[in-house]
């Protein structure tokens, strides 16, 4: 497909060079990265990508885009699993990329925050923190690569969340470059500050549809003295939910993990990536990953985490466990767990559902839903796995063994879509608990999100981005 450029581009090249010189606004050359989403389903083509150095340099390039009435996408890591990030195929929109924005701008040892800059790789604020003495909580498979700005405009979720919560509870201020091209400072320490309406909130979760974040200021935590990491066989949903309510009543604050992993998803990690070693996993439907967190010492945090798995093994919640004796058998317990994504892509494209339900719900919607998708079709199989403690699964479908992935979503992708969203809605859940929209959700959300926040939803967005060039297509349309 060929696409034929307005006439006025030529003059916003000229004037996205002028501001932020020739080598940072990329026309030519290889630019899949920038182009490419990371699940590999879409390709599109920027008219340009550009790397601003600063918020200045952002508002310049906004500026010059709704001068010219071209729309932009803003990318941080561009690890988004929904289609967010990459420019359309049109070769008009511009792609924005923060990752020169990468300062760790301020730490406050006092005031328990730290300032960064929205290119800010995760995996850098999270060592950052810890150099300072303390943790920065977010953690998500993808943070060797994924932004804080990213994070921010996802409002990702992670691993920790039923300690911590996701990254809106972890964020105190933003700044933000407007979609006319202005910057709001509301970059603040205060964990109290009740003037009027909260657009920090109304940013995060926006997918990059309603401004563009270029630095935040986040809430650090003490270090742990310890943590604790155990992997356990578990004979069924309900007795990991039992084993939650459990681990909730004997660690409360201590429990910062909780991932429910099912045989199928476990079998791809031991197919792809051998070398890892997963426990257990053949002997039983679903593995819990659970970490117990300490602030007093080792042993305080290994007597409740035994008193808890002694009481699982009596009530049968859990049939065996393996408790990680040392760092690198934690970390190798959730490198596993991290590695199910990355092992679901080796094994082909493949249909994601990023849902959330009552985790009262969650047994009978896995019973109920497993069921129907194996009578519909045929040889199916489901890569299911999460975040059991936040209520989220991620509840993933893909194509019966030996098939044709691609002609598999090309024909099944809708069907599947709606038994699972529509089991889904039936419990009072919601179609994406942590990814987000993005493009690949922004036609299916309008049957399952209320009718009335739909309609505010776009209301907000007309109010915000009159013109309608920030992340066009995304989120709502
Ligand atoms: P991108 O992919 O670049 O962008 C994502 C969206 O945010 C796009 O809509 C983009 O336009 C917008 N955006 C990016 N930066 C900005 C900005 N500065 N201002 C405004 N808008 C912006 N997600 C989870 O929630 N939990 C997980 O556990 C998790 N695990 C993952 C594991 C793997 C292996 C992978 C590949 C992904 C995982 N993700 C997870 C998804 C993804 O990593 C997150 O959504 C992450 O927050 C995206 O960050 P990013 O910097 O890569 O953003
Ligand atoms: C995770 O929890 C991510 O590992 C990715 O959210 C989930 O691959 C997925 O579907
Ligand atoms: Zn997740």
């Amino acid at each position: 497909m060929t696409h034929t450029a307005p006439t006025a581009l030529p003059d916003l090249l000229i004037a996205l060079r002028a501001a932020l010189g020739d080598a940072h606004v990329l026309t030519e050359g290889d630019l899949s990265s920038y182009e490419q989403d990371w699940r590999k389903r879409v390709r599109g083509k920027a008219l340009a990508v550009v790397r601003p150095g600063n918020t200045q340099e952002v508002a310049a390039v906004v500026k010059a885009c709704a001068k010219a009435g071209v729309s932009v996408v803003p990318q941080g890591g561009n690890t988004g699993l929904v289609v967010g990030s990459i420019p359309d195929t049109s070769g008009t929109q511009v792609l924005l990329s923060l990752q020169r924005m990468n300062a760790v701008r301020a730490i406050d040892a006092d005031n328990l925050t730290l300032t960064v800059e929205a290119g800010c790789v995760l995996q850098n604020v999270q060592q950052a923190a810890e150099q300072a003495g303390f943790l920065f909580p977010l953690s998500l498979g993808s943070e060797g690569s994924c932004t804080i700005g990213g994070n921010l405009a996802t409002n990702a979720g992670g691993t920790q969340v039923v300690r911590y919560g996701n990254t809106r509870e972890l964020c105190l201020g933003l700044e933000v470059v407007t979609a006319q091209g202005d910057i709001m400072h509301t970059l603040s320490g205060l964990r109290k500050d009740n003037t009027g309406y909260d657009l920090r909130n109304l940013m995060i979760g926006s997918e990059g549809t309603l401004g563009i974040i270029t630095a935040a200021t986040m809430k650090l935590y003490p270090l742990p003295a310890v943590s604790l990491t155990a992997w356990a066989a578990v004979p069924s949903v309900e007795h990991a939910v039992k084993l939650l309510g459990l681990a909730h009543q004997h660690l409360g604050a201590g429990l910062t993990g909780f991932e429910m992993m099912g045989q199928f998803a476990l079998s791809l990690v031991d197919k792809h990536y051998p070398q890892l070693r997963v426990p257990l996993w053949q002997d039983t439907p679903y593995c819990v990953l659970l970490e117990n967190s300490d602030t007093e010492s080792e042993e305080h945090a290994r007597s409740r985490f035994e008193y808890l798995l002694e009481l699982a093994f009596e009530d049968g919640c859990v049939t065996d466990a393996v408790v990680a004796e040392s760092l690198s058998q934690a970390r190798n317990l959730w490198h596993i767990r991290e590695s199910i994504t990355l092992a679901q892509a080796e094994e082909g494209l493949n249909i994601k559902h990023d849902i959330s339900l009552p985790v009262s719900a969650i047994p009978s919607f896995v019973a109920n839903t497993d069921a129907l998708l194996k009578r519909e079709i045929e040889g199916v199989r489901i890569v299911n796995f999460g975040h059991l403690g936040d209520g989220n699964l991620h509840y993933n479908v893909q194509s019966p063994q030996g098939s044709d992935n691609k002609l598999f979503l090309q024909t099944q992708e809708d069907r599947v879509n709606t038994l699972v969203y529509n089991a889904v809605k039936a419990l009072g859940g919601s179609i994406s608990a942590e990814h987000g929209v993005g493009s690949l959700k922004v036609d299916t959300l309008p049957d399952y999100k209320d009718p009335v926040a739909l309609t505010l939803m776009r209301q907000v967005k007309l109010a915000l981005d009159p013109q309608g060039l920030l992340n066009p297509g995304r989120v709502v349309r």
